[in-house]
């Protein structure tokens, strides 16, 4: 497909590398792991890896609190182990994305060291730092979105620092040159080293007001909210300048070839838009979260395709997530049912689709003993449902005590309650949603217009999803039923078809005209022959 590049054509599986497989038996997944997994993914049929942080770090936030951008921790190896890891990625023909942490370091990084030592130290400005306000608070009413306030009080030198998220993860001046400069340098080093790409971290979140002003009090806000909610970030993130920032870090991928730049961004569309950067010179994809925030009702989402289709800058490539390490389980959310019709909205709609490890076995949330609670976030508002931990189990690769992951007690516990819920009984059974995972990337690998065609709707009535995807002439019809009750749904006159696959295994081969019965919970994907 030489007219579209990889990251366009191509489906990208995220991999929490605490959680995907450990290789020396200490129960924490790491890089040599990963690369011991690798024929799995190529089995599966992916094309891009992307790896949450390994860098080293104290682990206040599992690897999102960096103290080191160029090296490799010693929980998950060494960068040696990086390098076989990368080699064996690029030999099996797939891509490697990295995940890059730009907004904030470790409390312990050498940078935040030297910062707070005193007022004048030279890298006092790479951090944000303020004076208390007159009644010796914090400067400012920004809440962390880890809860409480996002400024603590450094008694060294008298000034509060500000974190968005711990305080154990400093927020860098953007505004300081220096620090772009330290951070340009950070992304050369691995793409030197052949990484193709980054997803960034909260990207949207590295410029903050100027003057550091108060954010406004949220008037919806409802007491049983997040307390993050009780104020709107108008001040703390998505200011101009971020652009320009982006635009500086795209310039450092434009150096190299073929590189991807992916943003993390939780914004509604018409303010998501802007990160493609003007004249497309920002993010080549900033994430579209719509699948994971959006109520599953075949309406709402129709509409919110066409909003993001509409709302795209021309040239911008379209992009769907359904799940990752900040989320709730998708088959958990949605039920085993719907996870299987899921699984074929994410890979027919127009875009790069990211999956999440697990996510293709109908991994759903484990539950979490109080006593093993990890995630930083519980522990510091317990109770409340913030914790991320049931969604960052381990992968669940065969029905053995330790699941295949390890052979020693693993961080988080390992999900037994369903026997086929694993990699070894799902590759065994044709009808499993694994299998419906490889018959779909499999498809959408074979038929353009799966991968890069035109999106059309064709109609949102009930619980009922159509829409068409269509690439020189070839023409593909998309029926989704997102309910549990049995459907007809009447075609254009004159449509004619050949299913190709159902999620529920229905004969490849049958004839549709003029209308289709669709069962409960059926996905179905019709090759359009007049
Ligand atoms: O997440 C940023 C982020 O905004 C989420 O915490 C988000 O607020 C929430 O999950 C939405 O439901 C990124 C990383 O993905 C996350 O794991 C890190 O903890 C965080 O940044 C800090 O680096
Ligand atoms: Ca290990």
């Amino acid at each position: 497909m030489s007219d579209t590049l990889w990251w366009q054509h191509g489906t990208i599986y995220q991999i929490y590398p605490r959680s995907f497989q450990d290789s020396n038996g200490d129960g924490i997944g790491d890089l040599e792991g990963i690369r011991q997994r690798l024929p799995y993914l190529t089995w599966l049929g992916v094309d891009a890896v992307w790896i949450s942080p390994f860098y080293p770090s104290p682990m206040a936030d599992f690897g999102y609190d960096v103290a080191d951008y160029c090296d490799v921790d010693p929980i998950f190896g060494t960068l040696e182990d990086f390098d076989r890891l990368s080699t064996d990625i690029h030999a099996a023909g797939m891509k490697l994305v990295l995940d890059f942490v730009p907004n904030h370091t470790s409390n312990r990084h050498p940078w935040f060291q030297e910062s707070r030592i005193s007022r004048d130290s030279a890298k006092r400005d790479w951090y944000i730092w303020r004076d208390p306000a007159p009644d010796g608070g914090p400067p400012n009413n920004w809440i962390s979105n880890f809860g409480g306030s996002a400024w603590q009080f450094d008694e060294a030198t008298g000034q509060y620092y500000y974190h968005a998220f711990l305080k154990e993860q400093p927020d860098l001046n953007w505004r300081n040159p220096e620090v772009r400069w330290a951070m340009h340098d950070a992304l050369r080093f691995w793409l030197d080293r052949g990484v193709d790409g980054f997803r960034v971290d909260v990207i949207w979140h590295l410029i903050k007001d100027q003057e550091l002003r108060d954010n406004p009090i949220n008037p919806a806000y409802e007491p049983h909210q997040r307390e993050l909610n009780r104020l709107l970030e108008v001040h703390s993130c998505d200011q101009p300048e971020v652009h320009e920032v982006i635009a500086e870090m795209r310039a450092v991928l434009e150096e190299y070839d073929d590189r991807v730049l992916i943003g993390e961004i939780y914004l509604p569309i018409e303010r998501l838009m802007a990160y493609y950067g003007s004249d497309l010179k920002g993010a080549h994809l900033p994430f579209n979260f719509q699948l994971l925030q959006s109520a599953w009702d075949a309406r709402h989402i129709d509409s919110l395709i066409q909003e993001y289709e509409t709302a795209l800058p021309e040239g911008g490539w379209p992009n769907w997530v359904l799940g990752n390490h900040d989320q709730a389980r998708i088959a958990d959310r949605l039920g085993p049912d719907q996870a299987r019709v899921a699984a074929m909205l994410l890979l027919t709609l127009r875009g790069t689709p990211t999956l999440y490890y697990g996510d293709e076995i109908g991994m759903v949330q484990v539950p979490i003993p109080p006593e093993r609670v990890q995630d930083p976030w519980e522990k510091n508002e317990p109770g409340l449902g913030f914790n991320r931990d049931p969604a960052r189990t381990p992968m669940q690769w065969d029905d053995s005590d330790r699941v295949g992951f390890s052979n020693a007690e693993p961080w988080l516990p390992v999900d037994h309650r369903e026997p086929t819920r694993n990699v070894a009984a799902q590759k065994q059974d044709r009808s499993s949603l694994l299998c419906l995972y490889k018959q779909l990337l499999e498809l959408r690998r074979q038929r353009k217009a799966l991968s890069v065609g035109r999106y059309r709707p064709v109609t949102a009535e009930g619980d009922i999803l159509a829409f068409r995807r269509e690439h020189e002439g070839e023409s593909i019809l998309i029926v989704l039923n997102l309910g549990s009750a049995a459907h007809r749904l009447m075609l254009d006159e004159g449509t004619r078809g050949r299913v190709v696959l159902s999620c529920l295994g229905r004969k490849a081969g049958e004839e549709i005209s003029g209308a289709l019965e669709i069962s409960a919970n059926e996905g179905l994907i019709v090759d359009l022959t007049n």
